[in-house]
């Protein structure tokens, strides 16, 4: 990795955080960037402010041996990753506000020959966005020759939530770079830690990949979706379906849930239906599917329970997928929270072994967090929203006589 001794990384997130973490455990002098202060006091103190597995381990032996450190500030370094949020807007189009903000802050730090690595999930042409932005900062450096301009490049990332310190080192990864020297600048970065095949390619495609990767995922659960939909309506076992399916040599049909959850693929495919509104007909359609289920759960257990005055409902999970504590954008909060508002006469025990605390958007009257014990016992419908290891393992007994919403196909 030549002429690379120091990297900051802005965003200590779910991504920036594990990268740092293992730059840094390479003997590479890293500074974490965080806007917020506890992130950053957390990380000099070596302590993750999330679940990761083995992330723990990593970070503390780099802030022990001093290769790694955090601030607030951004500081000059010999290369950058930036790893912060790109939400989407209300009409769906790429908020780019995190990159253009980390961009304004890096620009008075650079003096030529540094190396940008954007990794945050973006649209087409947000590299080069920021390249212009950082460029229009310091125009001095525009004109430069190689060595003394600036390399930018586009290298998503694609690790699995739960995953994370694995696939950085054991999945392949694709670097875009404005320029093909950029790119490969990029390449022997990674190399010092990715163990699996460097593609070369440019910025724009690279962005593409990881959209598309995301929306082929999206698009083959939608399909598992409306088959359940299709599948309810005919009076089929949705489940046996896809099972018997499945043996078909040629088929691999996903399964089938409560809505998709996380950050990514419920976020990336709009940001393709945004640069190509016209064209992009089946993975808008794909997300309209998914995003319609949480509603279509919702109308089953509402008209499940009809007959009854004050039901209760054990609610089970709440993360966006099985074993994790991550429940941002989980379709089963969005799930509970329509029911405690229709079903006010109804109380809603929620199971969620891997929160502490109830979600404050589910903080009412009607829905508590209860034991798996206490909610199976007093549960008129059991509904289940994740498919947990301590879920599988209900006995067929304990929902005896209870209706139950199984969206997860535990019980099927
Ligand atoms: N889901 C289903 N049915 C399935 C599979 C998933 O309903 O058969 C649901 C899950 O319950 C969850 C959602 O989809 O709510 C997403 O879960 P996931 O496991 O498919 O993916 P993520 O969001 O944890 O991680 C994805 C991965 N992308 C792909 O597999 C193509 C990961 O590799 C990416 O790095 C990550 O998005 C990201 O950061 O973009």
């Amino acid at each position: 990795m030549e002429n690379i001794t120091t990297i900051a990384v802005i965003g200590l997130g779910y991504i920036g955080l594990p990268t740092a973490a293992i730059l840094a455990s390479k003997g590479i002098d890293v500074v974490g960037v965080d806007v917020r202060q506890s992130t950053v006091d957390a990380v000099n103190r070596g302590e993750v402010p999330f679940v990761e597995p083995d992330l723990g381990t990593y970070l503390a032996g780099a802030v022990t041996q001093g290769n790694l450190t955090a601030s607030t500030k951004t500081p000059a370094a010999d290369a950058y990753i930036v790893a912060v949020p790109t939400p989407f807007k209300d009409d769906h189009a790429a908020d780019l506000s995190y990159i253009e903000a980390a961009a304004d802050a890096i620009a008075p730090q650079l003096v030529g020959g540094e190396l940008l690595i954007l990794e945050s999930t973006s649209p087409p042409g947000a590299t080069q966005h920021m390249a212009d932005r950082i460029l229009a900062l310091r125009p001095d450096l525009r004109h430069k020759d190689d060595d003394g301009g600036l390399f930018f490049a586009h290298c998503p990332e694609r690790v699995l939530p739960g995953r994370v310190m694995i696939e950085l080192v054991t999945n392949d990864r694709i670097v875009g770079g404005v320029t093909p020297r950029a790119a490969e600048r990029a390449k022997s970065l990674y190399e010092t830690f990715c163990q699996g095949e460097i593609l070369l390619t440019d910025a724009k495609t690279a962005e593409m990949a990881k959209l598309v990767e995301n929306s082929f995922r999206d698009v083959n659960i939608a399909f598992a979706n409306e088959l359940s939909i299709i599948a309810d309506k005919v009076g089929v076992n949705v489940w046996e379906l896809i099972e018997l399916a499945n043996h078909h040599p040629r088929v691999n049909i996903l399964q089938p849930g409560p809505g998709v959850g996380g950050h990514c693929i419920a976020v990336d495919p709009w940001f393709i239906v945004d640069a190509a509104p016209e064209e992009a007909r089946l993975i808008r359609t794909a997300r309209e599917v998914n995003d319609s289920k949480p509603g279509i759960v919702v109308e089953k257990v509402v008209n499940d329970l009809r007959t009854k005055a004050t039901p209760r409902i054990a609610a089970l999970g709440l993360a966006f997928k099985a074993d994790i504590d991550d429940v941002r954008e989980s379709p089963a909060i969005e799930i509970v929270h329509a029911l405690a508002e229709r079903l006010t006469d109804a109380t809603i025990l929620v199971v969620e072994p891997n929160v502490v605390d109830l979600p404050t958007e589910l903080e009412g009257e009607n829905v508590s967090l209860s034991t798996l014990e206490v909610a199976l016992n007093s549960a008129d419908l059991v509904l289940v929203l994740v498919d947990h290891a301590d879920f599988r393992t209900i006995e067929s007994g304990a929902l005896r006589g209870k209706i139950v919403v199984d969206t997860r196909g535990i019980f099927a």
